[in-house]
């Protein structure tokens, strides 16, 4: 089943001359901006320098800092007014990452690939879609909302947590088709089973989860506690959301939506092009997007790419499930979480040493983050003032990481210590 037949099933010779020309009108949009003028004439780039899609290579990249560097509108390439929606994750440091889209991106990129995702996975305006991504400025939500009120599917917005209601509404409404993080399914399910909830009052059949790693051992033991046929669902916010790649019914890597999107994958250390099939960095040019167009975007995700035409019919390039980050951010929960956000947090309260630890771990497949730091001496001493300290630290933490860690201050000098580079994170979880 095709959403959109023509593009997807495409020969990739007539896709590639769509892409340039798609590309050519971003370039050209892009170099009208403070920001790209400058990183043009840093890289002595021209527009004019692109002659075929081949040239791609000469662009340079952009990565997160960029964008925190431009923060919060310094990227879009319309006036604010132009701007519908924004959205925003975790960058860095304190300030988020902003991205934001026109009403056309909204209606023609982004709720288009997500209409064809859910098409490929065999989705249709028959469906009940119990939709338990976040909803609010994490762009999980909203993504799937638009994408399945495209194909005219029955929305249920209920966004995360909440799970007995989620378990209600899912008998009362017939819920086919669930969307949620791969760890979230196995808690629901898990939660199901201890009350006793007779699967058989439970229709659904279909799930797509994605906005954290997982393997294929997991999709096993989703599909095999869950009895829902799992896909996989990739994206990230700079890009356009979810639906930058998905599976169909093959399960065989994801699909990238080329005509939107352009993947490349390289060499994390020398930035070099990588050939098919290799593992690299997978990087992205938006080439349709209006508000917010990225040029070789650094995802810092690990994959391979595929351009062999799948046997479901489309041509559309594969990836290979992503199998790991290029960098140190830690997804918990959905959520994306950079270390040294941490480490800001810490050193920004005087009565704290710079050490600590990280550790996550999976606790009945959910993520837990507990952090430990340790107190300088002095304020050890003076216990009454510890627990102020701690709310303190809590409050500051759930402030700039979006999600609840529990905070534990230790002795001075508890922590172990290392005599090279520091081991800050200790993930427990095994994917
Ligand atoms: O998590 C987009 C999304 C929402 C995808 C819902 C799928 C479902 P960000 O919060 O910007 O966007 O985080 C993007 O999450 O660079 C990857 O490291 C990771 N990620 C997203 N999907 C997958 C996946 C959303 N299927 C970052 N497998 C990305 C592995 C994923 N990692």
């Amino acid at each position: 089943m095709y959403w959109n037949e023509r593009i997807e099933t495409m020969p990739l010779k007539e896709r590639k001359t769509l892409q340039f020309k798609r590309l050519k009108a971003t370039v050209q949009r892009c170099a009208k901006i403070p920001f790209y003028k400058e990183k043009f004439k840093q890289a002595g780039f021209k527009p004019e320098d692109l002659k075929s899609l081949n040239d791609l290579s000469k662009i340079p990249f952009t990565v997160k800092d960029d964008l925190r560097a431009t923060y919060p509108f310094g990227m879009f390439t319309v006036p604010l007014s132009k701007i519908v929606e924004l959205h925003a994750s975790s960058g860095t440091t304190g300030k988020p990452i902003v991205v934001g889209y026109t009403q056309r991106d909204i209606d023609e990129v982004w709720s288009e690939v997500m209409a064809r995702a859910f098409t490929m996975a065999g989705v249709t305006s028959e469906d009940v879609v119990q939709n338990a991504y976040g909803y609010g400025l994490f762009t999980g939500g909203l993504g799937f909302h638009y994408g399945a009120q495209k194909i005219g599917a029955t929305i249920v917005p209920i966004s995360t947590g909440n799970t007995k209601r989620q378990i209600m509404l899912m008998q009362d409404f017939g819920t086919t088709v669930l969307c949620c993080t791969p760890s979230y399914s196995l808690y629901l399910f898990g939660t199901m089973e201890q009350m006793q909830i007779d699967r058989k009052k439970i229709k659904i059949k279909t799930g797509f989860f994605g906005a954290e790693p997982w393997s294929n051992n997991m999709r096993s033991e989703i599909e095999k506690r869950t009895g829902i046929k799992a896909y996989d669902m990739y994206g990230l916010s700079e890009v356009i959301g979810p639906g930058v790649a998905a599976e169909c019914s093959e399960q065989n890597g994801l699909h990238v939506f080329d005509d939107h999107f352009i993947p490349e994958i390289i060499d994390s250390k020398t930035g070099e092009v990588l050939g098919e099939g290799e593992e690299g960095e997978l990087v992205f040019t938006t080439i349709t997007k209006e508000g917010f167009p990225v040029l070789r975007y650094r995802t810092k995700d690990i994959s391979k790419l595929y351009f062999e035409k799948c046997s479901c019919g489309r041509t559309h390039p594969r990836i290979e499930r992503i199998s790991g980050r290029a960098d140190d951010m830690l997804i918990v929960r959905g959520i994306n979480v950079f270390p040294s956000q941490i480490e800001t947090v810490i050193l920004d309260i005087p009565e704290l040493e710079p050490f600590y630890q990280i550790i996550v771990d999976r606790v009945n497949n959910l993520d837990t983050l507990e952090i430990q730091v340790e107190v300088k001496p002095e304020a050890w001493k003076n216990k009454n003032s510890l627990l102020e300290l701690e709310k303190k630290l809590d409050a500051n933490m759930l402030a700039v990481l979006q999600i609840k860690a529990k905070v534990q201050l230790v002795e001075p000098g508890s922590l172990p210590r290392t005599e090279g580079k520091a081991k800050h994170v200790i993930d427990k979880r095994k994917l």
